[in-house]
């Protein structure tokens, strides 16, 4: 075995094989019963966004392709609907800031009609915008038929809200067909689910897909990273920026004067030599 393979996953039967070989369901959990909600302590925020929406609630599906590629200077690279998302990268790229500073400093968020016209992403930013409102179904898939072999099995994990996980399979994903799952039976909320492979087991030579559904809303705006959870991967650009609403709304909800301290190191965040961070005290 090679660096290469190392870095990739590229083990043979240990990674692709095993999972692929040996996986049938669906891997979908059921959520728990209603009635168990009682014994759960009161919430905090409403809950609108945890109220599981039906296909024909959903504003937008957008596929994201998980391929393999050499970017200049023979790097291989992971692409998600062909951008690699590294922390170096992106912060080499000129003009490059993190996604809520220049919420913050330049009341600036992902361009939505870039993105739209782009793949899901926008050119300047790399982030994929999702407005307040939009019931929005993620489909991650992949294909053995890449001469880039960018087949494997990707834990995908998300930050910021759990979703809906949908499932998972072989072949391409039926919105219609897999949402007749769902007439007596809710998805749970998960944050980390697996985009398997299907060698073996007569899928030779096949695609493969996990579908996740978010409805957003007010109460879970923000920057977040969705990303493969396997660290070689994430280094590789495995790694999407998503922002969930947009910088109006994000400065709505986390004011002036209470995030200055984060806009600068040495802060009163932070705090340094000379004082003690600044610190909002809510269960005294
Ligand atoms: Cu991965």
């Amino acid at each position: 075995m090679n660096m290469r393979d190392l870095l990739t996953g590229n083990t043979g039967k240990l990674f692709t094989g095993d999972m692929g070989g040996h996986f049938t369901g669906s891997g979908l959990i059921q959520a728990p019963a209603a009635d168990t909600a009682s014994t759960r302590p009161p919430r905090l925020m409403p809950n609108t966004r945890l109220s599981f929406p039906t296909l024909d609630e959903v504003t937008r599906t957008l596929h994201i392709n998980v391929t393999m590629d050499d970017e200049d200077g023979g790097v291989l690279k992971f692409k998600m609907n062909d951008v690699a998302w590294d922390e170096v990268s992106f912060g080499q790229r000129p003009g490059a800031i993190p996604y809520l500073i220049d919420a913050y400093v330049n009341q600036r968020s992902p361009d939505y009609d870039a993105a739209m016209a782009n793949y899901g992403w926008d050119p300047r930013s790399l982030g994929f915008p999702v407005r307040v409102g939009e019931v929005i179904d993620i489909v991650w898939q992949q294909t053995n038929i890449d001469a880039r072999r960018s087949y494997e099995y990707h834990p995908m994990h998300a930050h910021g809200e759990r979703y809906w996980d949908l499932g998972a399979g072989a072949g391409e994903y039926d919105p219609v067909a897999n949402e007749q799952r769902f007439a007596n039976y809710t998805p749970t909320l998960r944050d980390t689910t697996i985009l398997y492979s299907y060698n073996g087991d007569g899928h030779e030579n096949t695609s493969a897909w996990r579908a996740w559904r978010y409805r957003v809303t007010e109460e879970n705006i923000g920057a977040w990273l969705m990303h493969c959870h396997l660290l070689h991967h994430m280094i590789m650009g495995m790694q999407t920026a998503w922002f969930f609403g947009d910088a109006t709304e994000v400065l709505r909800n986390l004011p002036q004067p209470y995030i200055a301290g984060y806009l600068e190191y040495g802060g009163s965040a932070y705090g340094n030599s000379s004082y003690d961070p600044f610190v909002l005290s809510y269960f005294d």
